[in-house]
């Protein structure tokens, strides 16, 4: 780097750091004039829930039918998981489903979205013999759900392929799994259709994408053609979607009265100073997280930033494929936890795919230590309410103001194995999380964002994937060395008090 970029660089992160400050001025003078909120704050038919998926919870990886997925198969690879466990047991969710239900019903939450493991329903994949077990038990945990009045919310895809069709076809590389999905998916509609009125076709397609088949770190792993691999993964991911969809709307909808739609991931980009560069990489980064997934489905292509990127890497759709997507979501399902600053970077020869070049326009941190929020146990989460509102209202103005449900938000902790339980659950942070964020969300609703529930991540400590059992994002507390017992934490009793607050201020939880 020349002396001249160099100096540009550092005149930008020092404006980025007013400019931050300044944000943060302006949200805290919002913030504190909207404190405490409770559940009448929002529309009466806004839906609180909490959030969990298959693989993260169950366990009973191989009872009752159970076919293997790509992510029992990743944990068994040395080094893949990063406490070295698995999720064979995870917090038992299979056996416990009753008792967590309950909870969730103590807490006043009246909707749970939980996913549905692919390969209970066909252990391998290809959708010729069903597993009666495995469509008895979601039966059963959907019929606990309705008994107590809680919405079940069901996730088709929450990333655990069957191994069989990775094994067998490459899985979301190989354009035949498309059938094989749609297959699954009305399997799905004609089964539980009648009791299940919202249905979520995959979760976050865009780190399946990206972290499945460029930088490895989820399953299945891959890594050797990280620069075309995510963009067809993608494609296909999207194409199941479409297909999905198109066999609900047909076949389903009308008689169930249901709703479908997609859940896709995405932080905030804030441009690092109002440079033409910087707010272009802002807007760049926020095309390949959500305008590589939405801009088909809203506009019927991906974004012009993608294509000028990514000349042919990037697959094509038919006009088939095209009438397939248009419009094909109810709903967006957004899941957002953080927010960045971006600042242009120049494409560098050393990173050998796009993914790459974008991380390294990332700041959350300046020299001297001020970071763009506070930090939470992960290494990627930063406490940024401010940006869940300008991400909605980002959402409304581009694809215009379509119904949006926050399907995952929440923070985690470090367990270092040496806090007392008491510490552990008295979950502070956590607590301000979520008024923060909540307080962002009522505020977007009030800028004109069409948002229609919010659903906290997560119900349970559990399985956070390459991190294994070294995070804990739950509301309750699972003790692992403890028979699994749950505890509610502190922000627990904060969202009993929140949602209950009409009903019985003093209503405690009888645990
Ligand atoms: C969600 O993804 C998932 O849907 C959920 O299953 C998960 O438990 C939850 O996040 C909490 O992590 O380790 O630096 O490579 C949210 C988007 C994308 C955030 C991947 C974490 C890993 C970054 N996630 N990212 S890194």
């Amino acid at each position: 780097m020349g002396t001249n970029a160099k100096s540009m660089a550092s005149t930008s992160i020092i404006d980025g750091l007013e400019k931050k400050r300044k944000i943060e001025d302006e949200w805290r003078s919002i913030y504190s004039a909207k404190q405490p909120l409770n559940r009448q704050d929002f529309p009466p038919h806004f839906t609180f829930g909490v959030a969990t998926a298959a693989f993260q919870v169950e366990g009973a990886s191989r009872e009752d039918g159970r076919g293997l997925s790509i992510w029992d198969a990743f944990t068994l690879v040395p080094g893949k998981i990063c406490d070295g466990s698995n999720a064979d047991i995870a917090v038992d969710q299979y056996h416990r489903y009753k008792e967590d239900i309950e909870l969730i019903a103590k807490l006043g939450f009246k909707a749970y979205r939980f996913s549905i493991s692919w390969s209970r329903i066909f252990p391998d994949g290809l959708g010729t013999k069903i597993n009666p077990e495995g469509k008895r038990h979601y039966n059963n945990v959907i019929n606990a759900l309705i008994d107590k009045d809680i919405q079940p919310y069901v996730t088709l895809y929450h990333w655990d392929l069957p191994l069989n069709l990775f094994e067998s076809m490459g899985g979301w590389v190989n354009e035949e799994i498309v059938k094989y999905f749609a297959v699954y998916a009305e399997t799905c509609f004609s089964s539980f259709g009648d009791r299940v009125k919202n249905w979520i076709t995959i979760n976050e397609p865009l780190q399946t994408a990206v972290n499945g088949y460029c930088t490895g770190v989820y399953a299945p792993g891959r890594r050797e053609h990280s620069s075309g691999e995510p963009y067809l993964v993608a494609h296909h991911q999207l194409l199941a979607h479409a297909e999905a969809v198109s066999i609900y709307n047909k076949k389903y909808k009308d008689k169930q009265g249901g709703q479908i739609g997609l859940v896709v991931d995405c932080e905030w980009s804030e441009a690092l100073s109002d440079r033409v560069e910087d707010r272009n990489a802002a807007a760049r980064r926020l095309d390949f997280q959500l305008g590589w997934y939405l801009d088909p489905i809203y506009y019927g292509d991906y974004p012009k930033s993608m294509q000028e990127k990514l000349g042919d890497f990037l697959p094509k759709f038919s006009e088939r494929d095209k009438e397939l997507l248009k419009n094909s979501v109810d709903f967006i399902g957004l899941n957002h936890y953080t927010a960045r600053f971006v600042r242009h970077a120049a494409d560098n020869p050393e990173h050998n795919d796009f993914y790459r070049v974008q991380e390294a326009e990332r700041i959350a941190e300046w020299e001297g230590g001020e970071t763009i929020g506070e930090k939470a146990g992960s290494s990627w989460l930063y406490m940024v309410p401010w940006g869940v509102r300008k991400l909605l209202n980002y959402i409304s103005l581009r694809y215009n103001n379509p119904p949006i449900y926050i399907t995952e938000n929440g923070m985690d902790d470090e367990d270092d194995g040496m806090s007392p339980l008491d510490e552990m659950l008295d979950d502070k942070l956590r607590v301000s999380y979520y008024k923060g964020y909540l307080a962002a969300v009522h505020q977007a609703i009030r800028d004109g964002a069409d948002v229609r529930g919010y659903f906290a991540w997560s119900l349970l400590d559990n399985f956070e994937w390459q991190l294994g059992y070294t995070k804990r994002f739950g509301i309750i507390y699972v003790d692992y060395k403890n028979g699994l017992e749950r505890h509610p934490k502190s922000s627990a009793y904060w969202f009993l008090r929140f949602l209950k607050a009409e009903e019985d201020k003093n209503d405690k939880l009888d645990y």
